[in-house]
């Protein structure tokens, strides 16, 4: 009953004037139960201050559109993937001279496919896996693994680079804008001139000219007698730049022989790597659609970014099994992988989950989910929903 009386006296003297309330409260009987009632209003207003504040953290989490790695809990700090064309000369030839490395060290994959090097042990595997129908997936796997032996075995630090992508031109929630592949193939400058195939600070140029040569790997001629586009100039071994001297011992195809590396320029494919081709992949609505429009042939009757890339270099990099073998290829795939992550920024929450495509390019093959394990061959399997987020711990990186 005193407590009611109390309260109650408490309350009419609320609605007097301060200083009347000040006189009360200074009773000795009063302050007796006020002690007590103050620290059940403070934690009452605490209480209240700590829901106000979960429910702004939760506007927070919420009210953009891509959750930041903070609150998913993913690396905190990502590797960054750069656009090949930001890179200062000094750290293009940094990148150049891991990739050699690579080339040096020995093979681990117990002669893999004819495997000499490191550097082999990737593309051996390439030629192992090209069947799997994971396409995006799966690349993303071996890239990383690709991207951790330059850096732990090579001393590389920096990320992957790619090419080939216009970032500010066809994606608006990219804010950056970099030098990049697709202005060139806009403008008309003949291939042979991009700075990818710098003699010294690139990847060295084309391959040497054979007339009417229908190029080792058959791609030249295959692209001819489909009714494509003309075959363009090269088809033989490259003649400059830091690759020439090497020797591939996987490849062609899926063979294991000696041989150089190959390039048979086409600038008839420069069509398909458009700053219109991207913004035309980058507009589909469904990963379907995505995919396929991004892949190209053969389930395109024209090829598209993926394809068109390899094609446009040609040679060894046209190769369905053996592609690896260029260098470029890690660049290029970097790229596609980059498109894939961008598409899914564009409407993250209802894309960050999709999956689809077979499990193999040739039956016997069934519908990829989320749990369908990707392997290759020498990291441990990891299923399809562990690589759809770069931020992820596993693969923990991000594109500039
Ligand atoms: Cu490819």
């Amino acid at each position: 009953m005193k407590c009611q009386a109390t309260s109650s006296a408490v309350g009419v003297h609320e609605r007097k004037g301060d200083s009347e309330q000040a006189a009360t409260l200074s009773s000795p009987r009063l302050r007796k139960y006020w002690a007590p009632l103050s620290i059940v209003i403070v934690s009452v207003l605490l209480a209240f201050a700590l829901l106000a504040v979960s429910a702004g953290y939760r506007f927070t989490q919420w009210s953009s559109d891509v959750p930041s790695a903070a609150q998913l809990s993913l690396c905190p700090n990502p590797t960054l993937r750069p656009d090949w064309r930001t890179l200062g000369n000094s750290q293009k030839s940094a990148y150049i001279s891991a990739v050699k490395c690579l080339q040096r060290l020995p093979s681990i994959s117990n002669n893999l496919r004819g495997a000499n090097t490191r550097f082999d042990d990737f593309q051996a595997i390439h030629v192992a896996m090209a069947d799997q129908g994971q396409f995006l997936p799966w690349h993303r796997r071996f890239l990383k693994l690709f991207e951790v032996a330059l850096q732990d075995e090579c001393g590389y630090e920096g990320g992957l680079p790619f090419v080939l992508v216009s970032c500010s031109q066809v994606a608006a929630h990219c804010l950056r804008s970099y030098y990049d592949w697709s202005p060139d193939i806009d403008s008309g400058i003949p291939l042979a001139k991009f700075l990818i195939f710098d003699a010294v600070y690139g990847f060295g140029g084309n391959g040497l000219d054979i007339p009417n040569y229908a190029g080792q790997f058959g791609n030249l001629s295959a692209l001819a007698s489909a009714g494509w586009l003309a075959p363009g100039a090269g088809g033989g071994c490259i003649v400059d730049g830091p690759f020439a001297a090497y020797n591939l011992s996987v490849g062609p195809g899926t063979s294991a022989t000696n041989h150089c590396l190959q390039r048979a320029f086409n600038d008839n494919i420069r069509q398909f790597l458009s700053s219109d081709m991207i913004k035309h992949v980058l507009r589909q609505t469904t990963y379907e659609t995505f995919r396929i429009e991004l892949e190209g042939a053969p389930v395109t009757q024209t090829m598209r970014l993926h394809d068109g890339g390899h094609n446009l270099v040609g040679g060894e990099i046209a190769d369905h099994y053996s592609s690896p073998g260029d260098p470029i290829f890690y660049l290029h795939h970097a790229f596609v992988d980059k498109l894939w992550w961008d598409w899914v920024g564009l409407d993250f929450a209802s894309r960050i989950d999709q999956i689809s495509g077979r499990t193999a390019v040739v039956p016997p093959y069934t519908n990829v989910t989320l749990d369908f394990e990707l392997d290759t061959m020498v990291a441990p399997v990891v299923a399809i929903r562990e690589v759809m987020d770069i931020r992820n711990p596993l693969l923990c990186y991000t594109y500039g």
